[in-house]
Protein backbone atom coordinates (compact mmCIF):
# COMPACT_ATOMS: atom_id res chain seq x y z
CA UNK A 1 0.00 0.00 0.00
CA UNK A 2 1.41 3.29 -1.11
CA UNK A 3 1.18 5.97 1.63
CA UNK A 4 1.27 9.42 1.48
CA UNK A 5 1.58 12.19 4.69
CA UNK A 6 1.39 15.85 3.81
CA UNK A 7 3.54 18.18 6.76
CA UNK A 8 3.18 21.79 6.49
CA UNK A 9 6.50 23.92 8.67
CA UNK A 10 5.43 27.22 8.43
CA UNK A 11 8.55 28.22 9.42
CA UNK A 12 10.32 32.17 8.36
CA UNK A 13 13.10 32.16 10.66
CA UNK A 14 15.94 31.05 8.47
CA UNK A 15 16.20 34.68 6.38
CA UNK A 16 14.69 37.79 6.37
CA UNK A 17 12.01 38.42 3.94
CA UNK A 18 9.07 37.33 6.17
CA UNK A 19 6.02 35.21 4.18
CA UNK A 20 7.54 31.96 3.56
CA UNK A 21 5.69 30.82 6.61
CA UNK A 22 2.38 31.36 4.38
CA UNK A 23 3.75 28.68 2.37
CA UNK A 24 2.29 25.55 3.67
CA UNK A 25 -0.98 27.14 3.09
CA UNK A 26 -0.36 28.61 -0.44
CA UNK A 27 0.35 24.74 -1.61
CA UNK A 28 -2.83 23.47 -0.40
CA UNK A 29 -4.83 26.06 -1.65
CA UNK A 30 -2.95 24.96 -5.01
CA UNK A 31 -4.52 21.67 -5.00
CA UNK A 32 -2.20 19.31 -3.57
CA UNK A 33 -4.75 16.92 -1.99
CA UNK A 34 -6.50 16.69 -5.54
CA UNK A 35 -3.33 16.37 -7.64
CA UNK A 36 -2.46 13.51 -5.28
CA UNK A 37 -5.16 11.94 -4.09
CA UNK A 38 -5.29 9.43 -7.12
CA UNK A 39 -1.95 8.35 -7.07
CA UNK A 40 -1.47 6.83 -3.84
CA UNK A 41 -3.40 4.78 -1.77
CA UNK A 42 -3.64 6.64 1.56
CA UNK A 43 -3.35 10.53 1.81
CA UNK A 44 -3.13 12.36 5.17
CA UNK A 45 -2.43 15.67 5.93
CA UNK A 46 -1.11 16.07 9.33
CA UNK A 47 -1.44 19.70 9.09
CA UNK A 48 1.05 21.68 10.01
CA UNK A 49 3.99 21.70 12.75
CA UNK A 50 3.29 24.87 15.44
CA UNK A 51 5.91 27.29 14.61
CA UNK A 52 3.99 29.94 16.54
CA UNK A 53 5.08 34.11 16.12
CA UNK A 54 7.98 33.97 18.20
CA UNK A 55 10.28 37.44 18.08
CA UNK A 56 12.97 37.79 16.16
CA UNK A 57 16.21 37.36 17.88
CA UNK A 58 20.67 37.23 16.99
CA UNK A 59 22.54 34.88 18.53
CA UNK A 60 25.40 36.64 20.35
CA UNK A 61 28.41 34.24 19.38
CA UNK A 62 27.86 33.70 16.39
CA UNK A 63 25.38 35.77 14.79
CA UNK A 64 23.26 33.76 13.48
CA UNK A 65 19.18 34.45 12.94
CA UNK A 66 16.92 32.86 15.28
CA UNK A 67 19.18 29.69 16.03
CA UNK A 68 17.91 29.09 18.98
CA UNK A 69 14.00 29.23 17.82
CA UNK A 70 15.06 27.02 14.26
CA UNK A 71 16.98 24.64 16.88
CA UNK A 72 13.72 23.96 18.69
CA UNK A 73 11.37 24.21 15.72
CA UNK A 74 13.41 21.74 13.16
CA UNK A 75 13.54 19.65 16.65
CA UNK A 76 9.56 19.33 16.65
CA UNK A 77 9.34 18.56 12.49
CA UNK A 78 12.28 15.70 13.13
CA UNK A 79 10.06 13.88 15.49
CA UNK A 80 7.08 13.78 13.62
CA UNK A 81 8.59 12.92 10.25
CA UNK A 82 10.29 10.20 12.35
CA UNK A 83 6.86 8.88 12.75
CA UNK A 84 6.06 9.03 9.55
CA UNK A 85 8.91 6.85 7.90
CA UNK A 86 8.36 4.37 10.87
CA UNK A 87 4.57 4.51 10.36
CA UNK A 88 5.72 3.32 6.38
CA UNK A 89 4.22 6.95 4.91
CA UNK A 90 6.03 8.89 2.53
CA UNK A 91 6.75 11.91 4.16
CA UNK A 92 6.28 15.03 2.25
CA UNK A 93 7.21 18.70 4.02
CA UNK A 94 5.94 21.84 2.91
CA UNK A 95 8.56 25.10 3.73
CA UNK A 96 9.13 27.30 4.77
CA UNK A 97 11.90 28.41 4.50
CA UNK A 98 15.23 26.00 3.52
CA UNK A 99 16.48 25.60 7.27
CA UNK A 100 13.38 23.62 7.26
CA UNK A 101 15.61 20.77 6.31
CA UNK A 102 17.58 20.45 9.14
CA UNK A 103 14.52 18.99 10.64
CA UNK A 104 13.76 16.72 7.72
CA UNK A 105 17.28 14.95 7.50
CA UNK A 106 17.41 14.75 11.29
CA UNK A 107 13.82 12.75 10.73
CA UNK A 108 14.60 10.52 7.68
CA UNK A 109 18.20 9.69 7.81
CA UNK A 110 18.27 7.75 10.90
CA UNK A 111 16.13 5.02 8.84
CA UNK A 112 18.97 4.63 6.48
CA UNK A 113 22.46 3.27 5.68
CA UNK A 114 23.10 5.36 3.17
CA UNK A 115 20.41 8.10 2.76
CA UNK A 116 21.06 10.06 -0.64
CA UNK A 117 20.08 13.64 -1.35
CA UNK A 118 19.14 15.85 -4.62
CA UNK A 119 19.51 19.21 -3.97
CA UNK A 120 17.59 21.17 -6.11
CA UNK A 121 18.71 24.72 -6.10
CA UNK A 122 19.81 27.88 -7.08
CA UNK A 123 21.86 27.71 -3.77
CA UNK A 124 24.26 25.44 -2.46
CA UNK A 125 23.38 26.18 1.39
CA UNK A 126 26.66 24.89 2.24
CA UNK A 127 27.04 27.98 4.28
CA UNK A 128 28.44 27.77 8.15
CA UNK A 129 28.69 30.83 10.77
CA UNK A 130 32.17 31.36 8.88
CA UNK A 131 31.29 31.70 5.69
CA UNK A 132 27.74 33.22 5.51
CA UNK A 133 27.24 36.52 4.07
CA UNK A 134 24.05 36.96 5.50
CA UNK A 135 24.01 34.62 9.04
CA UNK A 136 20.28 33.06 7.83
CA UNK A 137 20.07 29.56 8.52
CA UNK A 138 18.41 29.05 5.21
CA UNK A 139 21.73 29.06 3.47
CA UNK A 140 23.16 26.55 5.90
CA UNK A 141 21.21 23.42 6.54
CA UNK A 142 23.48 21.06 3.56
CA UNK A 143 26.62 22.03 5.87
CA UNK A 144 24.37 21.18 8.69
CA UNK A 145 23.56 17.91 7.42
CA UNK A 146 26.96 17.08 6.52
CA UNK A 147 27.37 17.39 10.49
CA UNK A 148 29.41 21.59 9.63
CA UNK A 149 27.88 24.34 11.66
CA UNK A 150 26.85 24.79 14.98
CA UNK A 151 26.40 22.53 17.50
CA UNK A 152 22.78 23.12 18.35
CA UNK A 153 21.52 22.49 14.54
CA UNK A 154 24.27 19.68 13.73
CA UNK A 155 23.22 17.36 16.97
CA UNK A 156 19.95 17.21 16.02
CA UNK A 157 17.99 14.22 16.57
CA UNK A 158 21.01 13.13 18.29
CA UNK A 159 23.22 12.32 15.85
CA UNK A 160 25.38 13.32 13.17
CA UNK A 161 26.17 13.33 10.17
CA UNK A 162 22.93 13.05 8.20
CA UNK A 163 24.29 13.00 5.03
CA UNK A 164 27.91 12.08 3.37
CA UNK A 165 28.98 14.29 1.22
CA UNK A 166 29.68 11.65 -1.68
CA UNK A 167 25.74 10.85 -1.48
CA UNK A 168 24.67 14.15 -2.32
CA UNK A 169 23.89 15.69 -5.68
CA UNK A 170 23.11 19.68 -5.88
CA UNK A 171 21.18 20.43 -9.39
CA UNK A 172 20.46 23.58 -10.59
CA UNK A 173 23.30 25.54 -8.67
CA UNK A 174 24.40 29.30 -10.07
CA UNK A 175 25.07 31.41 -6.66
CA UNK A 176 27.54 29.76 -4.65
CA UNK A 177 29.61 32.10 -2.16
CA UNK A 178 33.23 31.70 -1.88
CA UNK A 179 33.22 29.48 1.36
CA UNK A 180 30.23 27.34 -0.21
CA UNK A 181 32.85 26.53 -3.23
CA UNK A 182 36.01 25.47 -1.46
CA UNK A 183 33.92 23.08 0.60
CA UNK A 184 32.51 21.31 -2.33
CA UNK A 185 35.66 21.10 -3.74
CA UNK A 186 37.16 19.67 -0.66
CA UNK A 187 34.12 17.36 0.09
CA UNK A 188 34.12 16.35 -3.88
CA UNK A 189 30.18 16.84 -3.98
CA UNK A 190 28.48 15.94 -6.76
CA UNK A 191 27.15 19.58 -8.87
CA UNK A 192 25.50 20.25 -11.60
CA UNK A 193 25.00 23.70 -12.49
CA UNK A 194 23.54 25.79 -14.62
CA UNK A 195 26.09 25.01 -17.06
CA UNK A 196 26.30 21.26 -17.12
CA UNK A 197 21.95 21.17 -17.57
CA UNK A 198 22.55 24.02 -20.38
CA UNK A 199 25.60 21.80 -22.13
CA UNK A 200 24.70 17.90 -21.71
CA UNK A 201 20.25 18.65 -21.07
CA UNK A 202 18.28 17.86 -18.41
CA UNK A 203 17.86 13.89 -19.43
CA UNK A 204 21.09 13.32 -19.21
CA UNK A 205 22.09 15.17 -16.00
CA UNK A 206 18.91 13.26 -14.55
CA UNK A 207 20.19 10.04 -15.71
CA UNK A 208 23.72 10.53 -14.33
CA UNK A 209 22.54 11.79 -10.80
CA UNK A 210 20.34 8.59 -10.62
CA UNK A 211 22.71 6.46 -11.76
CA UNK A 212 25.37 7.82 -9.06
CA UNK A 213 22.98 7.56 -6.21
CA UNK A 214 21.49 4.11 -7.07
CA UNK A 215 24.77 3.00 -7.02
CA UNK A 216 25.82 4.08 -2.93
CA UNK A 217 22.46 4.93 -1.40
CA UNK A 218 19.33 3.14 -0.03
CA UNK A 219 17.10 5.68 0.11
CA UNK A 220 16.85 9.15 -1.76
CA UNK A 221 15.50 12.24 0.14
CA UNK A 222 14.59 15.49 -2.63
CA UNK A 223 15.00 18.56 -1.37
CA UNK A 224 12.93 20.99 -3.69
CA UNK A 225 13.89 25.04 -3.29
CA UNK A 226 11.69 26.41 -5.88
CA UNK A 227 14.71 29.23 -6.12
CA UNK A 228 15.97 26.39 -8.58
CA UNK A 229 13.72 27.35 -11.32
CA UNK A 230 14.04 30.28 -13.55
CA UNK A 231 11.76 33.32 -11.70
CA UNK A 232 9.90 33.78 -14.65
CA UNK A 233 8.48 30.07 -13.71
CA UNK A 234 8.46 30.69 -10.20
CA UNK A 235 8.74 33.85 -8.88
CA UNK A 236 7.29 33.69 -5.71
CA UNK A 237 10.33 32.71 -3.71
CA UNK A 238 12.75 34.91 -1.77
CA UNK A 239 16.22 34.89 -2.93
CA UNK A 240 15.46 35.10 -6.63
CA UNK A 241 18.43 34.07 -9.14
CA UNK A 242 18.07 34.71 -13.03
CA UNK A 243 19.06 31.86 -15.60
CA UNK A 244 16.98 29.36 -13.65
CA UNK A 245 16.08 26.14 -14.92
CA UNK A 246 13.08 26.02 -16.51
CA UNK A 247 9.41 24.57 -15.58
CA UNK A 248 9.74 21.75 -18.35
CA UNK A 249 12.84 20.70 -17.64
CA UNK A 250 11.30 20.58 -13.60
CA UNK A 251 8.64 18.25 -14.99
CA UNK A 252 11.34 16.20 -16.79
CA UNK A 253 13.34 15.75 -14.10
CA UNK A 254 10.74 15.05 -11.57
CA UNK A 255 9.04 12.20 -13.82
CA UNK A 256 12.57 10.46 -14.78
CA UNK A 257 12.75 10.53 -10.79
CA UNK A 258 9.32 8.71 -10.71
CA UNK A 259 10.35 6.23 -13.53
CA UNK A 260 13.41 5.73 -11.17
CA UNK A 261 11.39 4.44 -8.43
CA UNK A 262 13.94 6.19 -5.85
CA UNK A 263 12.46 9.21 -3.67
CA UNK A 264 11.86 7.85 -0.10
CA UNK A 265 10.78 11.58 1.00
CA UNK A 266 10.55 15.28 -0.03
CA UNK A 267 10.64 18.78 0.95
CA UNK A 268 9.20 21.63 -1.71
CA UNK A 269 10.34 24.87 0.22
CA UNK A 270 10.72 28.53 -0.51
CA UNK A 271 7.72 29.38 -1.35
CA UNK A 272 6.72 33.07 -0.62
CA UNK A 273 3.30 33.85 -1.58
CA UNK A 274 3.56 37.74 -0.64
CA UNK A 275 6.29 38.08 -2.96
CA UNK A 276 3.99 35.90 -5.62
CA UNK A 277 1.73 36.19 -8.84
CA UNK A 278 -1.25 34.66 -8.11
CA UNK A 279 0.08 31.72 -6.81
CA UNK A 280 1.91 30.65 -9.74
CA UNK A 281 5.01 29.45 -7.31
CA UNK A 282 2.45 26.93 -5.05
CA UNK A 283 0.84 25.97 -8.44
CA UNK A 284 4.37 25.30 -10.12
CA UNK A 285 5.42 23.18 -6.85
CA UNK A 286 2.01 21.08 -7.08
CA UNK A 287 2.07 20.30 -10.92
CA UNK A 288 5.66 18.88 -9.98
CA UNK A 289 4.86 17.04 -7.01
CA UNK A 290 2.45 15.39 -9.57
CA UNK A 291 4.88 14.40 -11.87
CA UNK A 292 7.32 13.13 -8.94
CA UNK A 293 4.70 11.00 -7.80
CA UNK A 294 3.71 9.50 -11.25
CA UNK A 295 1.42 11.53 -12.89
CA UNK A 296 1.18 10.55 -16.22
CA UNK A 297 0.44 12.36 -19.41
CA UNK A 298 -1.17 9.71 -21.41
N1 LIG B 1 18.09 29.37 0.06
N2 LIG B 1 24.06 31.96 -0.06
C1 LIG B 1 23.16 32.97 0.48
C2 LIG B 1 23.27 33.00 2.00
O1 LIG B 1 22.75 33.94 2.61
O2 LIG B 1 23.87 32.10 2.58
C3 LIG B 1 21.72 32.73 0.03
C4 LIG B 1 21.12 31.48 0.59
C5 LIG B 1 19.76 31.15 0.03
C6 LIG B 1 19.22 29.94 0.70
O3 LIG B 1 17.60 29.88 -0.95
O4 LIG B 1 17.57 28.32 0.55
MN1 LIG C 1 17.84 26.51 -0.63
MN1 LIG D 1 17.88 28.62 -2.96
MN1 LIG E 1 3.34 17.02 -15.13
Amino acid sequence: MRKLAIIGMPMDLGQTRRGVDMGPSAIRYAGINERLNTLFDEVRDLGDIEVGRPEVSIDKESNLRNLELIAEKTTSLAKKIDEVVQSGSFPLVLGGDHSIAIGTLAGVSKHYENLGVIWYDAHGDLNTAETSPSGNIHGMPLAVSLGLGHPLLINIGGYLPKVKPENIVIIGARSLDEGERELIKEKGIRVYTMHEIDRLGMTRVMEESIEYLKERTDGVHLSLDLDALDPTDAPGVGTPVNGGISYRESHLAMEMLAEANMITSAEFVEVNPILDERNKTAIVAVALMGSLFGEKLL
